[in-house]
């Protein structure tokens, strides 16, 4: 396989319902959707799922962008690759910018699905034939207003919730919720909002006693330590997300037991093949993995579910139907689940068909190598 075309499309898509959490709150989101043309004309799709702020990692949608432009494009154009892994070797020595890679990775991993005509969580290895969805609810103006959107999401048939919290915004909500949902699969993500004191101990103490599935990224993400001796104090098992972005870090994260439990995000991990080897890793470690979201539009969400499928995603992901998001998908059909199950689909590749005219129409931003020098 030799990709000779890459075109880009920065899209913006609001949100239904504004997403706050513990370091901001937003209304839309802008992604880059990648895609790469082989020479046959057979065409993969991805998505750069950055945020538009480097509050969650340190990647905006404009480092992309040129992360992108600059090194991704020149890179994957010419190469004769037969597996996406081969492909993703064209961009080793680019240190960091995973969410940019990541796009690249998709679009990789769906080129080469679609070549075989098999379908995306096929050629990973995937074995489920549905996914069991999570949701994930943003910090809410009063307790009041949480309730509401955690009565909503259950009566929807989501099984588990996960509550953003943060300093102040911690104890009190998961009490409402718990007592409310006595039996819900309930979890907090606090996005590395606490330091590591006194203070932070006794509400993590007191979380411990509300029978949550996990306590995710309480610290910041370069702090293993802190997770580590956090860790040692709690029965709940402490979940890493942003602290995780590469296989080293999931070594030292099982080497000190900094957490038992892991979020795989393809967006932070650099794409699809190192969001497989982490999977695998923690298989043989005995540690229960599940897929996080950046609030993907269909094509991120889609390779979510492909990726959802593999074995050890014993734990509910974050791959809520898009509705819960957006009232316009960039994919037609659009990702939905039902009573929080989402189906994996059975065509090819990622298995939806991205809506081109739409998104060439919609786009603030658009590259196209056949017309631009790059
Ligand atoms: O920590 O999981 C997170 C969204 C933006 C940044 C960080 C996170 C999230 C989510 C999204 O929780 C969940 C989803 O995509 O459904
Ligand atoms: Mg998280």
């Amino acid at each position: 396989m030799r990709i000779d075309r890459v075109r880009l499309f920065e899209v913006n898509l609001p949100l239904v319902h504004s997403f706050e959490t513990s370091s901001h709150r937003k209304t839309g989101l802008t992604h880059v959707l990648v895609e790469v043309t082989d020479a046959d004309g057979r065409v993969g799709w991805g998505e750069i799922a950055s945020p538009a702020d480097p509050f969650y990692g340190p990647e905006t949608t404009t480092t992309a962008w040129t992360i992108a432009e600059r090194y991704l494009v020149p890179a994957v154009i010419g190469p004769s690759w037969d597996a996406p892994e081969q492909l993703e070797d064209a961009w080793r020595r680019i240190r960091g910018h995973e969410f940019a890679k990541a796009g690249f990775s998709l679009a990789a991993w769906d080129l080469h699905a679609r070549s075989a005509g098999v379908p995306l969580a096929g050629a990973l290895g995937g074995t489920r034939t549905e996914v069991v969805a999570g949701v994930s609810l943003g910090i809410e103006p009063t307790l009041e207003q949480l309730l509401a959107q955690v009565a909503r999401q259950v009566e929807a048939g989501y099984a588990r919730v996960k509550l953003k919290i943060a300093p102040g915004w911690d104890v009190e909500p998961v009490r409402a919720v718990r007592s409310a949902y006595p039996d819900l699969d309930l979890h907090v993500d606090a996005n590395g909002a606490y330091a590591d004191t006194a203070e932070t101990s006794a509400v993590m103490r007191a979380l411990d006693a509300h029978g949550l599935t996990m306590i995710e990224q309480p610290y910041a993400p370069r702090d293993f330590v802190a997770h580590a001796r956090l860790q040692a104090m709690l029965s709940t098992p402490i979940c890493l997300d942003e602290s995780v972005v590469d296989i080293a870090d999931l070594q030292t994260m099982l080497a000190l037991d900094a957490g038992r439990v892991l979020n795989i995000k393809v967006s932070r991990m650099g794409g699809l093949s190192v969001a497989r080897r982490a999977h695998d890793v923690a298989r043989d470690a005995g540690v229960p993995v599940w897929c996080g979201g950046m609030h993907e539009f269909g094509v991120g969400r889609a390779a979510n579910v492909a990726l959802s499928s593999l074995p050890n995603f014993t734990l509910p992901s974050d791959v809520s139907g898009s509705d819960k998001y957006y009232a316009r998908d960039v994919v037609v059909p659009p990702v939905l689940a039902h009573e929080g199950v989402v189906p994996v689909p059975t065509a090819a590749g990622i298995g939806h068909e991205v809506d081109v005219d739409w998104v060439r129409q919609n786009a603030s931003r658009t590259l196209d190598t056949t017309t631009a020098a790059v």
